[in-house]
């Protein structure tokens, strides 16, 4: 992307802004090779449309409400962990790209800076970013969904790669008997109280909001928007693609986030680094 120029007003609020959250979605990871959720090639695409059948285990049918959700993995158990577990290997497989790295340097740009993501991979993390909540939990880990115990997502994987294994907490000589899951949030599961409460009053307190990589579909990540609206915020979106609250943007960055994301930092950073 060529140089980002910001009209004047514009230019004044990113210099003046004290308290920054960005909202990060799949989008953001996309260009690390993670698909996103909805849309063209979004793992929820529904291959019947595409007649692709070279996307195995990654891509599954179906709308999102009825797949990532505690029902469907009680359903079909096996289904929901081999999915998982391919989606754990791409993610662990893959690189943070320049949007990643890009958000990294926000840390050192605002004095107060929260990154909030609804990602499940860890890419922020291995770019550098520590000021960061995970609304949606983590790929990186399974936990017992009868006691809690959580162990890493490869090592519950390598011990069974096609069913979710099952828990072996000693207690009584029979074991929990609970089975690992995915460390996610699914559909109609509560998001960590401490996490969402955190971002939440990032939201309310902050001056500029970008969101990126995001359909802004899912509740009650995509209300975070709307609570920084009705704060007064300033609220930059970074989508290829329109989403409800690009109407509301003082600032939309129709491009990727790879390209779109350092561009907007450097424009950031340029007119913070002048005086007056
Ligand atoms: C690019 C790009 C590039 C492409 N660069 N961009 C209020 C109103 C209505 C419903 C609800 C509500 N409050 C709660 C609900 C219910 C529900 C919900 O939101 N439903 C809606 C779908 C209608 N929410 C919940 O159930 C949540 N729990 C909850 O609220 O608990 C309390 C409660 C319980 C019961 C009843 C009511 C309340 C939990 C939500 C959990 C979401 N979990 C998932 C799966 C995680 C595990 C996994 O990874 O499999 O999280 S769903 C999925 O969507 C995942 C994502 O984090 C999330 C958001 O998706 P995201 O990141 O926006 O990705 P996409 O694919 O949608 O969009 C990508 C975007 O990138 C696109 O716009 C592209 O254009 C763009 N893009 N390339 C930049 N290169």
């Amino acid at each position: 992307m060529e140089e980002l120029r910001l009209d004047a007003q514009l230019a004044a609020r990113l210099r003046r802004a004290t308290r920054a959250v960005a909202l990060s979605g799949a989008g953001v990871s996309k260009e690390s090779g993670l698909g996103t959720f909805r849309g063209a090639g979004g793992l929820w695409e529904d291959r019947r449309q595409t007649g692709s059948a070279a996307t195995g285990d990654r891509r599954s049918r179906g709308r999102p409400e009825e797949l990532a959700t505690p029902e469907a993995f009680y359903r079909t158990p096996g289904k929901v962990w081999r999915w998982y577990a391919a989606r754990y290997a791409t993610a662990a497989a893959a690189a943070p790209n320049p949007a990643h790295h890009a958000l990294a340097r926000w840390e050192s740009l605002f004095p107060s800076f929260l990154l909030v993501t609804q990602n499940v991979d860890d890419l922020h993390q291995r770019a550098g970013s520590r000021r960061l909540v995970a609304l949606h939990g983590t790929l990186a880990e399974a936990v017992c969904d009868s006691c809690g115990r959580r162990r890493p997502m490869g090592e519950a994987v390598a011990a069974s790669p096609a069913e979710p294994p099952e828990c072996s907490v000693p207690g009584g000589g029979t074991g929990c008997r609970g089975r690992f899951r995915p460390a996610v949030v699914w559909f109609g599961e509560s998001l960590p109280a401490a996490a969402l409460e955190t971002a939440s009053r990032a939201a309310a307190a902050c001056d500029l909001l970008l969101a990126a990589g995001t359909s802004a579909l899912v509740y009650p990540a995509a209300g975070l928007i709307e609570t920084a609206l009705r704060a007064g915020a300033c609220v930059v979106e970074i989508n290829p693609e329109p989403t409800p609250f690009s109407r509301f943007a003082h600032l939309r960055l129709a491009a990727p986030a790879g390209t779109a994301l350092p561009a907007l930092t450097e424009a950031i950073a340029s007119c913070r680094s002048m005086t007056g």
